[in-house]
């Protein structure tokens, strides 16, 4: 392996890194504002546009749709769900900014070329109350043609994992990373930078270990990037303890959305009894956020949980159960009920084909035809992730029109560090933005970034002997497997260096067994946080010693690195709020009740750059 590694320098205005959804938004947004005054915008992802991000497979609704003016729901509406959902802690200023955006983006998909389904009156087909059935398999390609044609491809930079941002003082002034198929440095100088590197998979140990270690709901290439960016560039981040844990279909994690909304299936345990009806007092411990419609996603996963703890699990999806029922009307007309019959099933399929390959497969290789047998559903591992149901992310400030002063710094979407913007999943405190909502988020952030530019328009300075130093620091795992490879004669196992498989199997045991993983019942408490902490910082050392056999597996090593900074401010804020406010996605058994006079806040976390030192802290919550 040559050493020598070439330095790429490029100078920009405006930054997206990442190409998921929120970039897409972002590049489409961005292009046409920069036009008007003149402004580059370039886009980097460490993977390829076109199936690149949480979208890769396709979906099978968009879940953020509000039909504003058809006379069904309200901005206001949406607002008041997303913070029921997350027992009270949600910043209505973010999310109503972004529902009151978002059907102009499902309304751009549809231009773009993605099929909705339509009924007989040519409306949208609702799955539930905010989501819309589409076919989906490519989404992502039909988003991401829409990108590149607004920036052009000289613009967009495929296959390049940045790994740090760069600083100018309390300014932002770009970020580093490499090629993982050349050896290219790539050092991007800008003005303004999104960061909309989406979540953080593989923090926990999953389920899938072996057999299907790499499966997951979430994609197991979204890697807490988003996280570490914003935290190194030193800005404070939000919730970083609510996790989000998916109930999913067990082993191949295909989403259980449309069974429980469109085909309107039950789920019961193994026993026979229907949780969400046997377990319904269990709500008023958790009012007033259990007692409203839809009941909390973290709720309806504690009575499941309940069920499982007992001994009644696995769970069941009715799926045959739910097929029947929607087919009996057609039972007099034989002809009507095998047409029926048909379409169902497609639809059955059509769901997991469209998005989670892997569910239909195993439901071939199980010999499972849903129109005939349940099938089992589990809560997954803990997930990082503020587009669906968890919201962690970073601090950022409202829109001007709405936000409470506290709430906004001069630019929506900005964090608290200036010039640095988030969208996505690597926005938080406000959830259930989705597909569709992210790409909503990456067009406001990348219209206030154009608008910091053109207000702050100087190039800020980027020190080159830092990015010298990033760069003998990004490279490091390959020089320390050249140099210490042939002493054993396993290279996989090495007393000099440790490989990222192994890293990172350490970190998600830690995490499962101490934070409250699924070994852990979820539950966690402050003797094993503070062992979670002694451990990670035995790991923080020995990640000097991660080596890479190729560039392939020097992503891995910096992907783990992400996701170790991920974890250590999940578990710092756990610590720091004593209280269990979201039970189905983490107990604290030492504080196992809601505290709503104490703990009614955002809890924020901040590292500080210059000192190395993290603060936590509260944050008011304040109404629209
Ligand atoms: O059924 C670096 N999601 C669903 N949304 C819906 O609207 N409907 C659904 O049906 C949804 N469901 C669902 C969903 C996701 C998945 C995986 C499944 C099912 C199986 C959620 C949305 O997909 C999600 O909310 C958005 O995609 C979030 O957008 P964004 O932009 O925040 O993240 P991204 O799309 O994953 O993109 C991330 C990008 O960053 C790149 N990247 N680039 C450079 N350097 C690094 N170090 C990087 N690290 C990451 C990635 O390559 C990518 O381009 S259902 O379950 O509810
Ligand atoms: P999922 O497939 O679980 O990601 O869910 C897709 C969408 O449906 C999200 O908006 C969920 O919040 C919502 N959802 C899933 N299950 C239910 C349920 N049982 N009740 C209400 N909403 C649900």
């Amino acid at each position: 392996m040559p050493m020598n590694f070439e330095t790429v320098e490029v100078t920009t205005d405006f930054l997206i890194v990442g190409g998921g959804m929120a970039s897409c938004g972002a590049a489409v947004e961005a292009a046409y504002w920069a036009k008007k005054h003149g402004l580059k915008v370039t886009l980097v992802d460490k993977a390829s546009l076109d199936r690149s991000g949480a979208v890769a497979m396709g979906l099978s609704a968009i879940n953020q749709y509000i039909g504003v003016g058809k006379g069904k729901n309200t901005v206001e509406q949406y607002v008041e769900y997303v913070r029921q959902d997350l027992m009270g802690v949600a910043r209505d200023d973010l999310v109503y900014n972004i529902a009151r955006h978002v059907d102009g983006t499902v309304h751009l998909f549809e231009k773009w070329g993605l099929p909705i389904w339509k009924d007989d009156n040519g409306e949208y087909v609702n799955e539930g109350r905010w989501q819309i059935m589409i076919n989906g398999e490519s989404y992502k390609v039909i988003v991401a043609e829409a990108a590149k044609n607004a920036l052009g491809m000289d613009n967009i930079y495929e296959r390049i994992f940045i790994i740090e941002p760069l600083l100018d003082g309390d300014r932002i002034s770009g970020a580093v990373g490499f090629s993982v198929r050349e050896n290219k440095f790539y050092v991007f100088k800008a003005k303004a930078v999104l960061a909309a590197m989406g979540g953080a998979v593989g923090v926990f140990k999953p389920r899938s270990t072996g057999e299907g270690l790499g499966r997951s709901w979430y994609p197991p290439f979204s890697t807490g990037s988003s996280a570490y960016f914003t935290i190194r560039a030193g800005a404070e981040m939000t919730c970083q303890e609510v996790r989000f844990i998916p109930v999913r279909f067990k082993d191949a994690y295909g989403p259980v959305g449309a069974w429980f909304l469109l085909f309107k299936s039950r789920a019961i345990s193994a026993i026979g009894g229907e949780y969400m009806v046997e377990r319904k007092d269990e709500l008023q411990n958790w009012a007033p956020y259990g007692l409203v419609k839809p009941i909390p996603a973290n709720l309806r996963n504690y009575l499941g949980m309940l069920d499982c703890s007992e001994g009644k699990g696995p769970l069941m999806m009715m799926t045959n159960e739910a097929i029947a029922k929607l087919a009996d009307q057609y039972k007099d007309d034989p002809k009507a009920f095998k047409k029926k019959m048909k379409e169902l099933e497609s639809e059955a399929w059509e769901d997991f084909l469209d998005m989670t390959i892997a569910q239909a497969l195993l439901w071939a290789a199980t010999n499972i035809q849903p129109e005939e047998k349940p099938s089992e559903i589990a809560a997954a591992e803990p997930y990082f992730i503020g587009s669906h149901s968890g919201a962690s992310g970073a601090w950022v400030s409202g829109p001007e029109d709405i936000a409470p002063p506290e709430y906004f710094w001069g630019y929506a979407n900005m964090t608290t560090v200036k010039g640095l913007f988030a969208a996505g999943d690597a926005s938080g405190a406000s959830s259930h933005k989705f597909s569709s909502g992210s790409h909503a988020e990456g067009r406001i952030a990348a219209k206030a970034a154009i608008k910091f530019i053109v207000e702050n328009n100087t190039q800020p300075a980027v020190d080159m002997a830092k990015v010298e130093e990033l760069k003998a620091k990004a490279y490091a795992p390959l020089e320390i497997y050249e140099a210490n490879k042939d002493f054993t004669t396993d290279p996989e196992v090495n007393p000099a260096y440790i490989k990222p498989k192994m890293f990172m199997f350490r970190l998600q045991k830690m995490m499962d067994e101490y934070v409250g993983g699924v070994t852990a019942n979820f539950s966690t408490n402050k003797p094993s946080l503070d062992r979670a902490m002694e451990l990670l910082t035995f790991l923080k050392e020995d990640s000097e010693k991660l080596a890479a056999k190729d560039l392939h597996e020097l992503m891995r090593c910096w992907e783990n690195i992400h996701r170790m900074w991920q974890a250590e401010s999940h578990v710092r804020t756990v610590m720091f709020r004593e209280e269990t406010r979201w039970p189905g996605y983490y107990f604290r058994a030492d504080f196992p009740k809601m505290d709503e006079q104490n703990w009614l806040s955002f809890v924020n976390i901040k590292w500080d750059p210059n000192s190395g030192e993290w603060d936590v802290f509260k944050k008011p919550i304040i109404r629209l």
